[in-house]
């Protein structure tokens, strides 16, 4: 075959939710075709790394079940007859249907939904312009960070931590409940370079033997959801044998005797019954961050949905601060930088807008709330109109079985705007070509790393595809909203973001693709105090003071959380009936459902399949690559089982969210996962699941 001839190569950035947030080089071949896309060389967190699924964007961008004209459907919800119309006609037809909705309901029964499809800020967040001028019901976000984020600022006080570039400079990098080989490849870039220029020892700890585990030193594998035992018992440990700081604890946290009292009875014996893991591995670890000042805590989300994440987060933040790691470079710890953009995003997201105070309703939730939880919704009247952007409820929100019943109901009025027929769009009334990231103008930022970069449209985009802002924009116009914000492009909204903000102008920007927003090392490792009034880190968590500080809603009574870092046993509870542990981790080849539409990353995941303990499939009679089923009161899944050594007995992994349609009898993963808003402050437990397993009756 021959090479493809190059036209040019154009700076980009992946807008896909992965915190890596890379700088791409982007092959053009001509105006409406993408050669290869590779990793840039010069910015110095992708270091020319990316992973192989956006390294075959090709597929993606011109893949040709592409959606590229509006449509209304023509059957039944659901049938997936759908015949063409014009844009006019689609947004005459949603905003005429919207109007009425407003009328007879009120403002709040439509509820315009959306989430990380995209993570450039004008596609991803311009909806909430639209939102907040017409008054519709708010989303409280929580599927992703809900328990994640509250946790790590119950420690430190705000979002950030050390640049994660300084991972190359650490002599243990602790790689804790997030498996980076498949979710953020770079984490590896930087790990693997401080392991060969300096011999840093590196730790993963994870429910299984990941790949990201099968390059570790030490690889931890414990019972899902019990990281805040090992945690403690880690500190317990660090105090016993002289390996706590205790000059900077002084300085620098809240510790005091009381906290050391109550780590006194978590010793490795009280862990390792909890965990499963031995006594020895348990002073190992703690040995080892006790004994290496430059040991860089790498905090992912995976271990954060589980019931008690928020918490486990929080007690996992805290080694670090027992050991003073935050003081040398190298050391210390990060989950993500979110907090440290300092952007000004009221006139993109409409905030002097805002009509009314209507009520949040969980995006988590989402289940309950259309199938009519009188909780969920607050109260309030149904959902009766929806416009999703941006995400597929239908397979990534948790108990899918309430999802689809609730968005196939005949009387809510559902818009879908997507680039691919999802199993949310099939369910639509209207759905609505989208565009792809290099054809519509953006800017990007994930918690990964230090940069925000600028993304500008390089190719035609196909068909009739709009983006999401021109959406908004046209719909804000039918419905007759006449605010200037609403006029804009989406490139003069990223000049005027970042105008409000400070940042250059967008045409310096423009030149390098990317602001940088590191801030100086003394300040991200919090070496003039951390953010909380008393510049303390906290062992002993105000809780209230996370809500303040991000306007969370709480779901339980605050009486309930443990005074200290702990571990904090609500998770769902096995029983006989439901004897096994379900996580749903990620899957190298998609990024939660996207990417499950393209060839390669099928090829690569093959059928949807569960990991299973060779002891438990031999006492349940369960061969290699046989049908099971797996079940709970939510629903079952049916998968193909693997026997897997690696895992706990008792705990099943299922990797990534195949198409529903994948499944054998259609019932995606998330079927099996539970919409319960995790405690404190909402978020989805996408690893915390109490089911049974046996093989199919039919192979
Ligand atoms: N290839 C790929 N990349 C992705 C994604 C994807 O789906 N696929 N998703 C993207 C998104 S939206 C996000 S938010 C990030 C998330 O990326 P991560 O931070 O990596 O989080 P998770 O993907 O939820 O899970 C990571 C790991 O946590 C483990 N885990 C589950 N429960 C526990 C526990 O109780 N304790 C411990 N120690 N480990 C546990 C899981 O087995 C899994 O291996 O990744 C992004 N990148
Ligand atoms: N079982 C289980 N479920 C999970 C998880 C898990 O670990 N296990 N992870 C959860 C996590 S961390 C997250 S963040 C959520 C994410 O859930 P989602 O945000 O729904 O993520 P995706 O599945 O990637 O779906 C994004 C959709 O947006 C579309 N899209 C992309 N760009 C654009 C655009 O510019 N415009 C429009 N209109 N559409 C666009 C894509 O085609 C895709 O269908 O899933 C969650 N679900
Ligand atoms: S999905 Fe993540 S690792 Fe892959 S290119 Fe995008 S940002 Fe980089
Ligand atoms: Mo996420």
């Amino acid at each position: 075959m021959n090479k493809p001839v190059v036209l040019r190569t154009v700076h980009s950035v992946c807008p896909h939710d992965c915190p890596s947030a890379c700088a791409l080089d982007v092959d053009i071949l001509d105006d409406r075709t993408i050669g290869r896309v590779r990793g840039a060389q010069d910015d110095p967190y992708t270091a020319g790394v990316i992973c192989e699924k956006v390294a075959r964007y090709a597929e993606r961008v011109h893949h040709p079940d592409r959606l590229t004209q509006p449509m209304r459907r023509t059957g039944p919800k659901g049938s997936g007859q759908f015949a063409p119309i014009s844009w006019d006609d689609a947004l005459d037809e949603i905003a005429a249907r919207f109007s009425q909705i407003e009328a007879e309901h009120g403002a709040e029964a439509i509820w315009p939904y959306y989430y990380a499809g995209t993570m450039g800020h004008v596609q991803r967040d311009g909806i909430d312009r639209l939102r907040a001028a017409k008054g519709y019901s708010r989303q409280y976000d929580t599927i992703c960070t809900g328990t994640a984020w509250p946790g790590y600022i119950a420690g430190t006080g705000m979002l950030g931590g050390v640049n994660p570039e300084q991972m190359a400079e650490s002599d243990c990098v602790v790689i804790w409940g997030t498996n980076a080989v498949h979710t953020q490849v770079n984490v590896m870039t930087h790990t693997m370079r401080a392991r060969k220029e300096r011999g840093a020892k590196v730790v993963v700890i994870d429910i299984y033997q990941t790949a990201t585990m099968a390059q570790a030193d030490l690889g931890l594998i414990l019972r899902p959801g019990t990281d805040g035992a090992l945690a403690v018992a880690v500190m317990h440990i660090l105090l016993l044998d002289g390996l706590a700081d205790r000059e900077y604890m002084e300085k620098y946290t809240d510790f005091g005797p009381d906290f050391e009292a109550h780590l006194a009875g978590k010793t490795p014996q009280w862990a390792a019954e909890i965990t499963g893991l031995t006594v020895a591995e348990i002073t190992e670890f703690a040995h080892l961050v006790g004994t290496t000042p430059r040991s860089y805590f790498r905090l992912g989300y995976g271990f954060t949905r589980q019931r008690n994440g928020a918490t486990a987060m929080h007690a996992a933040l805290c080694i670090p601060a027992m050991t003073g790691a935050w003081q040398h470079r190298g050391g210390g710890a990060f989950h993500s930088n979110s907090g440290t953009w300092a952007l000004d995003k009221s006139r993109l997201t409409g905030t002097t807008l805002q009509k009314g105070e209507p009520r949040w309703l969980d995006m988590s939730e989402i289940g309950p709330i259309l199938t009519g939880d009188a909780r969920a919704l607050k109260q309030g009247g149904p959902v009766k109109a929806m416009i999703v952007q941006n995400t597929n409820p239908a397979s990534v929100a948790p108990e899918q079985t309430l999802v689809r019943h609730g968005l196939a109901r005949e009387d809510l009025f559902l818009v879908v705007h997507e680039q691919f027929m999802t199993e949310t769009a099939e369910l639509a009334d209207i759905v609505l070509p989208a565009t792809m990231f290099l054809e519509h103008n953006d800017y990007y930022t994930r918690g990964g790393h230090t940069r925000v970069l600028y993304g500008p449209a390089v190719i035609t985009r196909p068909g009739e595809t709009r983006s999401n802002h021109e959406v908004i924009n046209a719909l804000a116009s039918r419905l007759a909203l006449t605010d200037p914000s609403f006029g804009a492009t989406d490139r003069e909204v990223v000049a005027d973001t970042f105008r409000r903000s400070g940042y250059p102008a967008l045409e310096e920007v423009e030149k390098t693709g990317f602001v940088d927003r590191e801030r100086p090392d003394a300040v991200a490792r919090f070496a003039n105090g951390f953010a909380w009034p008393d510049s303390r880190f906290r062992f002993e968590p105000d809780w209230q003071a996370v809500a303040d500080k991000k306007g969370y809603l709480w779901t339980c009574d605050p009486a309930e959380l443990p005074r200290f870092a702990d571990h904090w046993a609500i998770n769902e509870p096995t029983d006989a009936e439901h004897p096994f542990r379900l996580a749903t981790s990620p899957a190298r080849g998609f990024l939660n459902s996207t990417f499950n539409e393209t060839p390669g990353s099928q090829k690569r995941e093959g059928p949807p399949a569960v990991f299973i303990h060779p002891e438990d499939a031999a006492r349940l009679g369960i061969d290699d690559g046989q049908f099971v089923t797996i079940g709970n009161r939510r629903g079952t899944v049916d998968l193909t089982a693997r026997i897997r050594p690696g895992l706990p007995t008792g705990v099943l992994i299922a990797e990534g969210l195949h198409q529903n349609r994948a499944h054998r009898g259609g019932r995606g993963i998330n079927t099996l996962t539970s919409a319960s808003p995790a405690k404190p402050f909402g978020g989805a437990t996408f690893h915390d699941a109490a089911v049974w397993i046996s093989k199919a009756d039919i192979q």
